[in-house]
């Protein structure tokens, strides 16, 4: 389904429920992180780009400071009164919407009531960042319906106060960042402690390759706990260091220090995802895509037996897919679950035939598979 479908059924279920027609259609759009896993809350580095899916936000401004919000994917509507609202006012769902709107009116935007509609075809759990995008989406929506000038990186920000404080869950920038500041055809370095990002060309096409995405089908939420214990993990390991974060080690033998092993081991995973994360960036800047292929590997070896948030399909995934010819594959996201990516030959019939085979052998349902082409950030479409 193209982007300017799913705005349209939006905008077509925001008139049928509403009686009238919303005063736009906004889009942000999911992502996939190229290499720098957990590294974000470390204060380190990450290398994301946009997929050209997301979700859309059928929205016009209403009164009485309510805000009435329904989803195409959730049953149920939720009505949340703005003022007074406050973290553990709202759960489920509506708290990615309805905390970004506490954000904005907390950082004192003058954010009102509104009618929203959330639609989208990016699929949830796989581990593509469809709640940032929800968020991006209202950001952006009623930032545009109030007259709030906010830069983008201040939208960020709030987005994610949203979900750390609203939904509870103590996740990084990165997501945020990639919804709102990518452009097509880049990869966007963005360095989580000082907020400077810089696009960098990213086109596989170009050096005859895809960046191809296998959702694995096992379904991941960052609001499970493990998440947040490997964040605590990371902190544990920076204060045995006595660095105010592990983005302020560079070498991985001073792990060592660490006496717990597991520690050593998780901080051992970000030191070195986040020097992968600058050799991308330079191979991306000297035109080397293909060089690409060895850092997913290593990140994925990484991720799986120092940082274990790898599962059984995205490890039969990753191994299927580089015997088969992809360059390198490794697990995206926050772990535990979702999509594997491949940077895979342009074209990649034999790298799918291989997954599918993997995932017969196991005795698993088949995954599904997207492709996806560096586009742009969270906009207006309607
Ligand atoms: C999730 C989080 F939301 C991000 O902030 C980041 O930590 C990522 O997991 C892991 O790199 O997507």
């Amino acid at each position: 389904m193209s982007l300017t479908a799913v705005a349209v059924r939006a905008a077509g279920r925001f008139l049928s429920w509403h009686g009238d027609q919303p005063e736009g259609v906004w889009h942000a759009p999911g992502r996939v992180n190229l290499v720098g896993e957990h590294t974000d809350y470390n204060s380190g580095w990450v290398l994301p780009f946009a997929l050209d899916r997301g979700v859309v936000v059928a929205a016009a401004r209403r009164g009485g400071d309510m805000l009435d919000i329904r989803s195409l994917q959730s049953e149920g509507r939720a009505v949340v009164p703005l003022p007074g609202l406050r973290p553990g006012g709202v759960t489920g769902w509506a708290a990615y919407p309805a905390g970004v709107a506490w954000a904005m009116r907390e950082a004192g935007l003058p954010v009102g009531g509104a009618s929203l509609v959330i639609d989208s075809d990016l699929p949830q759990g796989a581990g593509l960042s469809s709640s940032a995008a929800i968020e991006c989406a209202v950001a952006i929506a009623l930032a545009d319906l109030y007259g709030a000038d906010v830069p983008r990186t201040e939208l960020a920000a709030l987005a994610r106060r949203a979900e750390n404080e609203m939904v509870g869950v103590p996740s990084g920038i990165m997501d945020q960042s990639a919804s709102l500041l990518c452009e097509a055809g880049h990869a966007l370095l963005l360095d989580c402690r000082s907020g400077q990002s810089t696009q960098v060309p990213f086109d596989p096409a170009a050096a005859g390759l895809a960046l191809l995405v296998v959702d694995t089908g096992a379904r991941h939420a960052l609001t499970d706990g493990r998440y947040a214990l490997r964040r605590a993990e990371c902190e544990q390991a920076a204060r045995a260091l006595g660095v105010p974060s592990l983005r302020d080690v560079t070498d991985p033998a001073r792990t060592a220090a660490i006496g717990d092993p597991v520690l050593a081991r998780r901080a051992r995973h970000v030191i070195s995802d986040n020097c992968r994360v600058l050799m991308a960036a330079d191979l991306l800047g000297a035109g080397d895509v293909a060089g690409l292929g060895r850092l997913l590997h290593d990140s994925h070896a990484s991720l799986r037996d120092d940082f274990e948030i790898s599962w059984p399909q995205a490890d039969v995934a990753a191994e299927a897919a580089e015997r088969a010819g992809a360059l390198g594959a490794r697990m995206v996201g926050g772990g535990f679950g979702g999509s594997v990516i491949a940077l895979a030959p342009a074209d990649s019939a034999a790298v799918r035939a291989a997954v599918r085979a993997g995932y017969a052998r196991q005795g698993w349902p088949p995954p599904a598979f997207l492709d996806a082409p560096p586009s742009a950030g969270a906009r207006r479409i309607l």
